[in-house]
């Protein structure tokens, strides 16, 4: 794999700058962002008034801590556009999460919003190694989904040759990157997974391509999948995180020279991590629920917003801000199993150790009688085709699974192709376990 350290100068001034200048820089930033929400959206205003607090009782970062969280649930009681602090003429853009869970969270951007949103994404590529006049295939999903847009953002503040291929068409996405040979792509893990498939199926080998970097994010993935994405293409493969509600891809990336966790832009992104029963703040280093406060966005404020993410807070490395944990989990995917609490990273990490297992995968639970039930489908690697080693190979993940994670499952090996691919995030839990 090529070098793709930041030189001298690469980096913005803040990227090195000293803690205290950017906890004096959040505090500023925090009082303005308290005020601006308060004063601008009657949501906060009431959440405020009803908490007993008011914007001028911060006068430290420790101080954040008396003011009310805000969830999912407020967004989708404020929708359409009450959570906004501009009026409607002064969006330039509206983002807006699937919804099909229930009602769709819309989130907006003035133009100023925009501009930050290119710079940080900015950052998060030039982190991953890619320079001005690069070539960046983006396979995110273009469209109401921020990964798509939010990258192209951030491509053009860098000055990269923007591919925005969107998600799907995987034939057409191998093509493209063989004829345009971009140093660099943006897609999601599990997409990535079926991209390499496709190349092996017409013949073509990954390791000869152009590609240097891979910027993977939107969905958790384990170390485990990094080695194996970054044997099979012979690249580095960095980690990208951000949600729509705190302004889409760019809230924290990783570093190419040290791949140790997601430094956050925290002159942007104000985090805390809670402990996800009690609500209340645990120190750097312990492991809770992150917590975002967005420090200058003007169309959607966002204070103290659980993202059900769990993570931990880790001191800064490659740069001075601080970096969060690969997220692992997010506590909506965290599936009880008899008493054992099971994420479907961890159930990934066991088959990447599993030979003649492709790394694709979907879990399947459901309550037989009364007891829940968890089956992994799998899919076998072309030319592992007997049935002799299809059972041995389900036979050693069940008792790793067993030995590692504590929990029994059952595994179906399918032939290769037989596992539901995504074209963005991967679905990894199907539940039928009847409703309670
Ligand atoms: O997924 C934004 C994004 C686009 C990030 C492209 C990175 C790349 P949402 O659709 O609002 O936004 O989903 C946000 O996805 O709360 C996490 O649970 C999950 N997520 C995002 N990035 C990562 C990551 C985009 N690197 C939700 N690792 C978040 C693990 C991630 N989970």
């Amino acid at each position: 794999m090529k070098d793709l350290s930041p030189r001298p100068g690469d980096l913005e001034a803040i990227e090195t700058a000293s803690r205290d200048e950017i906890s004096a820089l959040q505090v500023k930033r925090l009082k303005w962002a308290l005020g601006h929400a308060y004063d601008n959206v009657p949501f906060y205003k009431a959440s405020f008034d009803a908490a007993g607090v008011h914007p001028d009782d911060l006068t430290t970062l420790a101080d954040l801590a008396r003011f009310p969280f805000t969830v999912k649930q407020d967004l989708r009681d404020n929708y359409p556009f009450n959570m906004f602090a501009v009026p409607r003429e002064k969006l330039r853009r509206v983002h807006a999460s699937s919804g099909t869970t229930g009602q769709p969270t819309v989130v907006g951007y003035t133009q100023g919003d925009l501009e930050v949103w290119g710079q940080v994404v900015a950052r998060s590529l030039r982190a991953a190694g890619l320079r001005a006049g690069d070539m960046l295939h983006n396979a995110y999903g273009y469209g109401l989904f921020t990964g798509g847009l939010g990258v192209h953002l951030g491509a053009d503040a860098l000055g990269l040759s923007t591919v925005p291929v969107s998600g799907g068409m995987t034939e057409r996405q191998v093509r493209l990157i063989r004829d345009f040979q971009p140093k660099g792509i943006t897609v999601t893990p599990s997409y990535a997974l079926s991209i390499l498939d496709e190349f092996n199926a017409t013949g073509l080998d990954p390791r000869d391509s152009s590609l240097q970097v891979g910027v993977f994010g939107a969905e958790p993935w384990t170390n485990a999948m990094r080695l194996e994405i970054e044997a099979a293409f012979d690249m580095h493969a960095v980690d990208i995180y951000g949600l729509s509600e705190v302004m889409g891809p760019g809230v924290s990336m990783e570093c190419v020279e040290t791949k140790d966790g997601l430094h956050i832009w925290e002159d942007h992104f104000y985090p805390e991590i809670i402990n996800p029963e009690t609500g209340e703040p645990v120190a750097d280093g312990e492991q809770g629920e992150l917590v975002f406060t967005s420090l200058t966005k003007e169309a959607f404020p966002i204070i103290r917003y659980r993202t059900r993410d769990l993570t931990r807070l880790l001191p800064g490395t490659a740069r001075s801000m601080r970096r969060m944990e690969k997220v692992t989990g997010r506590s909506d995917d965290m599936i009880i199993l008899r008493g054992v609490n099971v994420f479907p990273t961890q159930i990934e990490e066991q088959l990447m150790t599993v030979h003649g297992l492709a790394p694709h995968f979907q879990i399947v639970l459901s309550r037989p009688d009364r007891m829940d039930e968890m089956l992994v489908q799998v899919e076998a690697i072309a030319g592992f085709s007997s049935n002799e080693e299809r059972v041995h190979a389900a036979a050693d993940l069940k008792g790793k699974v067993k030995r590692n994670v504590g929990v029994s499952i059952k595994v179906d090996v399918a032939d290769p192709g037989g596992v539901a691919r995504s074209q963005g995030k991967a679905v990894r839990i199907i539940d039928n376990r009847p409703k309670s």
